[in-house]
């Protein structure tokens, strides 16, 4: 019987194809000064901020946050209407080309809800970020102080 060698031989070109194209996306995205706020003792919610920094020539779009710490992490942004400081969830952050964003207290920030733990100062706590072209980022942000 003849054996096929196509198929391990394709699945092997895919596997290293993705592995390029991983590396690659992962230069095109860099994430500076991340971190996440030190929860209220008795609070289960608390907030992520940082920049994204897109150094390719492709707008990137991230579209999901996961992470061990909580099953509910939303891209949150905060306006003024009325006067009045309201917060609303955002499907997705497009961050254009060769360019970046920055998520702070007063604009777009990452919700977390749920917390399975207290978030104590100097703690490092892991999150992946989801973009477009299923390109994930792994990132460890550390807990500081809730002001
Ligand atoms: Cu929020």
């Amino acid at each position: 019987m003849k054996k096929n060698y196509f198929t391990p031989f394709f699945a092997l070109l895919v596997c290293l194809f993705s592995l390029v194209n991983t590396a690659k996306a992962s230069n095109a995205i860099s994430i500076k000064d991340g971190y996440i706020k030190a929860s209220i003792p008795g609070s289960n919610i608390t907030a992520a901020y940082m920049t994204l920094v897109n150094q390719s020539d492709k707008a990137i779009t991230l579209q999901k946050i996961t992470s061990d710490i909580s099953d509910r992490i939303e891209i949150h942004e905060h306006s003024m209407v009325d006067d009045m400081m309201r917060m609303r969830q955002v499907e997705q952050i497009t961050i254009s080309a060769h360019s970046s964003i920055v998520l702070e207290p007063s604009g777009l920030h990452l919700m977390i809800f749920s917390l399975k733990q207290q978030l104590r100062e100097d703690e490092l706590k892991a999150l992946t970020l989801h973009f477009s072209n299923s390109t994930k980022i792994n990132i460890q942000l550390p807990v500081s102080r809730y002001k």
